[in-house]
């Protein structure tokens, strides 16, 4: 494999000169620990955890690099202002967006539940950013952000594989960004609903994108810009 492409279906991810952003989505307490929004909606959250070794190792590899990492929170205003009522009233959950919960008020930013897990807390410098949709791209700085850094690749990680990492990574591909999902970086509360996105996403030629292993991707960025 050349120096600067990461192995990857439904072919090679040609890397440039310019690193590509790590996109580290809604790794926060609400989706992933018990007692969250995630399982208040019913869900397994056990899967989840499983992927926070190896977000941690890809984490790691762009701290030691110095390469550019993001990290999102899906979170609302304390006064739920960007949160339209159809958001907070769909299904049938125990607990809403804005109710106050085992971890604080649900998917609201400032509080206890909205942090990004203690393992893959962002350090000072950063980006973290807030967003109120399911998309990264929606209603944030995101996209005068990565054009005012050249930045054209990303690279994703994070939950849920179909809801928000898969809007960000279609609102990213529209907006001409060349996506990569990392795929065991990522994970759903349905297993099927994971196959299916990766299988999506790289279909008709990678009509979104590509998608790769965390070993190719580490390795490829350690070559492409690590120490000669
Ligand atoms: C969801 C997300 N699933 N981060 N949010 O509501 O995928």
């Amino acid at each position: 494999m050349n120096k600067k492409m990461i192995e990857a279906h439904p072919y090679a991810y040609s890397l440039t000169d310019t690193p590509p952003a790590l996109i580290i989505i809604d790794m926060q307490r609400d989706f992933i620990e018990p007692g969250g929004f995630g399982s208040s909606l019913g869900n397994d959250v056990r899967p989840l955890m499983k992927i926070v070794p190896t977000i941690k190792r890809l984490l790691d590899l762009y701290r030691r690099l110095h390469l550019p990492v993001i990290h999102t929170r899906e979170a609302h205003s304390p006064d739920l202002l960007n949160c339209p009522p159809s958001k907070i009233n769909r299904g049938n959950a125990m607990l809403r967006i804005g109710d106050a919960g085992p971890m604080g008020r649900v998917l609201v930013d400032g509080e206890p539940g909205n942090a990004i897990i203690d393992a893959l807390k962002p350090l000072p410098g950063e980006i973290e950013l807030t967003k109120p949709g399911k998309g990264a791209f929606y209603a944030t700085p995101l996209h005068s952000l990565l054009q005012a850094r050249g930045i054209t690749h990303l690279l994703f990680a994070g939950v849920t594989t179909e809801v928000c990492v898969q809007t960000t990574m279609r609102e990213a591909n529209d907006r001409g960004y060349e996506c990569l999902l990392i795929e065991d970086a990522t994970e759903s509360y349905f297993p099927e609903f994971k196959r299916a996105t990766l299988e999506m996403i790289t279909a008709q030629g990678g009509i979104v994108g590509w998608s790769a292993s965390s070993m190719h991707v580490i390795k490829s960025l350690e070559s492409a810009y690590g120490n000669p």
